[in-house]
């Protein structure tokens, strides 16, 4: 298929630790990865993120004793939900999920590592100022709309589908290649927060 260089797809979070049996496991996490091994051919330039956070980091609810994972606490940054501990450098649930195939993907960007701050979006952490990198390698490829899928729609999915937008990229999202976590409404409020921002929803 000809691939158009100016649109990457970019592959959220497709790691052990998201997929059923995992320490944060998104329900039906699994179901994206046969759609997510198909629809990358169309892609010329593919990215995959891992998130990869050290073993006391501060999203982790061990960090802090008496709250529970799902929690939120105010942070320096502002609010921040507290989880199981996940995809800790180097472990097994930290890596990608084996039956991912996207062998021609170029870059693999680790987010979340600083101790102190989390990252669900692949382009801009918590704190919102700490750039990862990835506008300035996009952008040097000539790269003009990412189409975003993985794990999880109302987090990682959602928060990089808008820095995209935040950096002056066309941005969709592909549904059947997503899956939520949806705590406390919040798969409908990221759809509804990505319509806002002129995000576009595609079928596989
Ligand atoms: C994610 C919660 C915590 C995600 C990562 O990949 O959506 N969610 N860390
Ligand atoms: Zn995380």
């Amino acid at each position: 298929m000809a691939a158009d260089s100016a649109v990457a797809l970019v592959v959220v979070d497709v790691q052990n630790d998201f997929l059923p049996g995992g320490a944060l496991a998104v329900p039906q996490g699994d179901a994206v990865i046969p759609v997510i091994n198909r629809i990358a051919r169309r892609y010329e330039q593919v990215v995959l993120t891992q998130d990869w956070h050290p073993a006391d980091h501060v999203s982790f609810a061990s960090r802090h004793p008496g709250r529970a994972p799902f929690d939120t606490i105010t942070l320096p940054y502002g609010a921040q939900t507290l989880w199981p501990d996940h995809c800790v450098q180097g472990t097994r649930g930290a890596a990608l999920a084996d039956p991912l195939e996207v062998p021609h993907a170029q870059l693999i960007l680790r987010k979340g590592w600083h101790r102190e701050v989390d990252s669900y979006s692949a382009f801009l952490e918590a704190d919102r100022a700490t750039r990862t990198g990835l506008d300035g390698w996009l952008t040097a490829r000539g790269v003009q709309e990412v189409h975003v899928c993985g794990l999880a729609t109302d987090f990682c999915v959602l928060w990089t589908a808008l820095d995209a937008r935040r950096f002056g990229l066309r941005a969709a999202v592909i549904e059947p290649a997503c899956r939520g976590i949806d705590l406390g409404g919040s798969l409908a409020r990221a759809w509804e927060e990505m319509a806002r921002a002129g995000i576009a929803r595609l079928a596989a």
